[in-house]
């Protein structure tokens, strides 16, 4: 292990302990929010289930699952098991489509999370002698501040960047020698970008040689770029706001799927449908329980996260908490052009191919006269004549016909066309009319 921070003790425990430490965890939040949360008081009496019929494991299917709806209804305290006076911070989702999801932390909560992102930003390769960037904005979303206390727990040297200003990031990261940087892929493969054309080489100019990003999915092919940009490695990062923020899940060196931390939170990969198990390494709904959280604990909550568990325990890096798949899309992600179900990695995964591609593109799907329609835009990677983005265009249309069986138009933009977000980009804009 190369870093400090590495907890053999939770890390490495043996498969029979973290069980037993689950079940009295898991027992001790049933009980927790049956007597401090309305919400689930009722859920668990229209379910017939007591927290004492919690005796093993398996029982958590007794258990009633939580939905972003509820949270909304709640909206903004009532799923909390904690009084506000015991609570010390406050984070929320965008809230682009409803209200914010809300969550206020415990002193305790902190701890929790501060420890959970030490881990996950260890495991990536960071020690105190790292210089550590954090890109991501400062705010009511919880990525900055996860990133933050992780990285101060490890003992790194925290330059605490915000978002946005990308030039002043490569600035700040030549100024200051930064070795680490975190944030949203999509971004890091934007700030390479930038750089080159500022007539930076991130390989050799810059200092940075870890990332660790999340927040979005990315693409096997994505990471490898921006690998490659900055001769970096690259780690994948999973959480959401309703555990913590950032800091469920990472993967390990062996890039083989993310060690998600069973010691405080519970993993089930359901069936949307029937919400019923599926197989190991099928895919299915990420569906999560917390269980040491006393701010907002939250019982089997749905995170409509799509993933597999790797049906291996033991990873060859020591750990034993279980691997999750990265997460490859949300269950409302995907959409239906022609019949034909379409996940926006899919399109991703072909765009990455292409080296006179740049990072950057969206999905347009529209409407004419009955039919929906798919528009692919891209931006080039560079400046190139009109002739050979329309064979590029070209190429990217059969690749993605190889892929998901459509022949979509697509349009290869000039750099710097498509407006770039640093957190969360939304890669599908709908303009069909509802
Ligand atoms: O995005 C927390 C976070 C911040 C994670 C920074 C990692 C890095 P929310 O805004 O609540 O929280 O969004 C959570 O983002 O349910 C997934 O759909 C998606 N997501 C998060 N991490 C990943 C990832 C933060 N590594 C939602 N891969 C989640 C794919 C991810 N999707």
């Amino acid at each position: 292990m190369k870093a400090s921070y590495f907890q053999r003790g939770s890390e490495q425990i043996d498969r029979k302990a973290l069980d037993a430490l689950q079940l009295r965890r898991l027992r001790a939040t049933a009980k927790l929010v049956y007597q401090k949360v309305p919400f689930y008081k009722g859920e668990m009496k229209r379910l017939g289930v007591a927290p004492g019929d919690i005796r093993r494991l398996s029982d958590i299917t007794k258990l009633p699952f939580t939905v972003k709806n509820d949270l909304r209804d709640a909206y903004p305290f009532g799923m909390m098991a904690a009084p506000l006076e015991k609570c010390v911070e406050l984070h929320a989702s965008s809230g682009t489509t409803g209200k914010p999801v809300t969550v206020c932390y415990t002193p305790h909560d902190l701890d929790v999370w501060s420890d959970v992102m030490a881990r996950c930003l260890t495991m990536s390769g960071l020690t105190k002698k790292d210089v550590f960037q954090n890109p991501i904005p400062y705010g009511l979303f919880t990525g900055a501040f996860g990133f933050h206390y992780g990285a101060q727990k490890v003992g790194a040297l925290v330059v605490p960047a915000g978002g946005g200003q990308t030039e002043r990031q490569l600035q700040l990261m030549m100024d200051y020698g930064v070795t680490f940087i975190s944030g949203v892929a999509s971004y890091a493969a934007h700030l390479g970008q930038k750089a080159a054309e500022m007539g930076l080489n991130p390989a050799k100019d810059l200092k940075v040689r870890n990332g660790l990003f999340g927040a979005e999915f990315f693409t096997s092919g994505l990471k490898e770029r921006i690998s490659e940009a900055w001769d970096m490695d690259v780690h994948d990062i999973y959480g959401l706001t309703e555990m913590c923020g950032p800091g469920v899940s990472t993967d390990c060196d062996m890039h083989d799927g993310l060690h998600l931390w069973e010691d405080h939170f519970i993993v089930e990969i359901l069936d949307p449908k029937t919400l019923e198990p599926v197989e190991a390494e099928e895919e299915g709904e990420v569906v999560l329980t917390t269980i040491t959280k006393e701010g907002m604990p939250l019982l089997r909550y749905r995170t409509r996260d799509i993933s597999f568990l790797l049906d291996t325990r033991k990873c060859e890096c020591g750990r034993t908490h279980v691997k999750h798949a990265p997460v490859k899309a949300r269950t409302d992600d995907m959409f239906i052009v022609k019949g034909t179900n379409v996940y926006p990695s899919q399109v991703e995964s072909v765009l990455m191919r292409f080296p006179a591609v740049g990072s950057n593109y969206r999905i347009v799907l529209y409407r004419t006269g009955l039919l929906d329609q798919m528009r692919v835009e891209v931006e080039a990677r560079r400046k190139m004549p009109d002739r050979d983005a329309e064979i590029l265009a070209r190429e990217i249309q059969d690749g993605i016909h190889s892929v998901v069986t459509l022949r979509p138009e697509v349009k290869v933009l000039p750099p710097g066309s498509i407006e770039q977000v640093t957190v969360k980009a939304k890669r599908v804009v709908d303009e069909r009319p509802k």
